[in-house]
């Protein structure tokens, strides 16, 4: 391969410069994205803050009680989700004026191969400028970027002098500029891979690089390898176009820590719900399913499960959800938070082997409006096998189709196989969903 020109691009505390943007107010405020902090009772976490409030020590995923309690004087302000993928968006369709190779990581970031296009736009340091204005001016957001010959380098060059920085490391540069770097800084070496680094003497970039590769495999097996390579540079893997989500998943903090099995039921069924509508709208599914649950005093656990075949389905989230809750042993402690998350997304390998016809009621009906009748613009055919998966899914499709069309409630989906004379369908799940709901 030859040298290649890998841009990253990381837009600057994204969700609170985006408050700040859009309430001019905030400007130059530590602001802080989050749960409710409830003067200091507040249970959730900081999704993220201005960097005037990174200044008092707050962070991403800090609970806003600790973040209060640094910052009392910091704006807390809920997240508008809609309003930060709008913009995630535009990032994402500038960024593509620049090459057709934008690979999005997550939703304010992204990776672009713009080898060859000097031409164009000039050496690294103009590209990277003119990425940064072009961003500015069709956001007003500012955006840090870093320019390497492969992505890891890349990745730690745009984080390098954040707010609005740009730093570009030249062709062969790549292991000068991550020697000094401690250990930590490593994309992909997370907070327990660097501990047992730092325990083994390796404090930088520069000790692990000087290792021979065998000996990083003998201390941390299979990573060692791949350690080994990031810390010299070695990153052949290529950018890969396409916005691709990797996980999604949803969770609750609650108000005070519960042992109410029922009531942690209920809440993970909404969850679930939630989840499954959202997948279906991103036309996702997924192989492994995740637990996630944290006890009174901040223990978190997360436990995973793949199945042989991707789903959406909220039964088959809630099946597995109710199952772990069941099984986890909390050792006599209360909860303090509770989600669930899909990975692995996968295209849908089983066999479709009967029609289904649909038939829905709206909640009209309940506001004595009339039943929404079975005809032709109101009915959808959807493919499933009954008494498998498909059904529900094919449930859970129909009631968010008829929720968009009838833009409310929907209260209740029926599917019926095809061809099946008039009578009242099969029902196979009754369902309220609130297509108005904030997602
Ligand atoms: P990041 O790019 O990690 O952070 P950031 O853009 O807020 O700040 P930085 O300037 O350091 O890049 O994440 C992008 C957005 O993702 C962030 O604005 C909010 C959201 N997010 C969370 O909701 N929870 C988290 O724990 C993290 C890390 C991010
Ligand atoms: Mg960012
Ligand atoms: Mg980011």
């Amino acid at each position: 391969m030859g040298i290649r020109t890998i841009v990253h691009v990381d837009m600057d505390a994204f969700y609170a410069s985006i408050e700040q943007l859009d309430a001019p107010e905030l400007r130059g405020k530590p602001v802080i994205v989050g749960a409710d902090p409830k003067s200091g009772n507040g249970r959730g976490v900081v999704s993220t803050c201005s960097y005037e409030a990174r200044k008092f020590g707050v962070r991403s995923a800090m609970p806003v009680s600790q973040a209060y309690r640094l910052c009392p004087e910091g704006i807390f302000v809920p997240g508008r989700h809609k309003r930060y993928s709008e913009l995630s968006g535009i990032v994402m369709e500038t960024l593509s004026e620049f090459s057709p190779l934008v690979e999005g990581v997550s939703i304010d970031e992204a990776f672009l191969d713009c080898t060859g296009t000097e031409g164009l736009f000039g050496p690294a340091i103009q590209l990277g400028k003119k990425i940064k204005a072009r961003v500015r001016e069709r956001t007003g957001l500012t955006a840090s970027a870093g320019i390497a010959g492969c992505k890891s380098v890349a990745k730690i060059a745009s984080d390098y002098n954040k707010p609005d920085g740009l730093t570009v490391v030249p062709p062969g540069g790549e292991k000068d500029f991550l020697a000094p770097l401690p250990v930590e800084r490593l994309w992909g070496v997370g907070p327990k891979t660097a501990a047992r680094l730092k325990q083994l003497g390796y404090n930088f970039v520069r000790d692990v690089a000087k290792t021979p590769k065998e000996d990083l495999e003998r201390l941390l097996g299979r990573w060692g390898a791949h350690i080994y390579e990031l810390a010299n540079a070695i990153d052949p893997r290529p950018v890969a176009p396409g916005w691709q989500r990797k996980s999604i998943s949803e969770e609750t903090t609650f108000e005070s820590d519960t042992d109410d099995l029922k009531f942690l039921r209920d809440v993970l069924t909404g969850i679930c719900e939630s989840l499954s509508q959202k997948m279906l709208r991103e036309n996702l599914k997924g192989r492994t399913l995740q637990f996630k649950i944290r006890l009174t005093g901040f223990e978190t656990f997360t436990r995973s499960h793949t199945l042989p075949s991707p789903v959406f389905d909220m039964h088959t989230l809630r099946e597995f959800a109710w199952d772990q809750l069941e099984r986890f042993d909390r050792k006599g402690k209360a909860v303090r938070l509770i989600g669930v998350g899909v990975t692995e997304f996968a295209e849908d390998d089983a066999e479709p082997q009967m029609d289904l016809f649909a038939s829905v009621e709206s909640n009209q009906k309940s506001k004595g409006k009339g039943v929404v009748e079975t005809s032709e613009g109101q009915t959808r055919e959807e493919k499933g096998q009954p008494g498998n998966a498909a059904p529900n899914e094919a449930v859970d499709r129909l009631i968010f189709a008829m929720g968009e069309k009838f833009k409310g409630k929907v209260k209740r989906a029926v599917i019926r196989p095809r061809g099946t004379d008039g009578r009242m369908p099969r029902l196979l799940r009754q369902s309220e969903h609130d297509d108005q709901k904030e997602t």
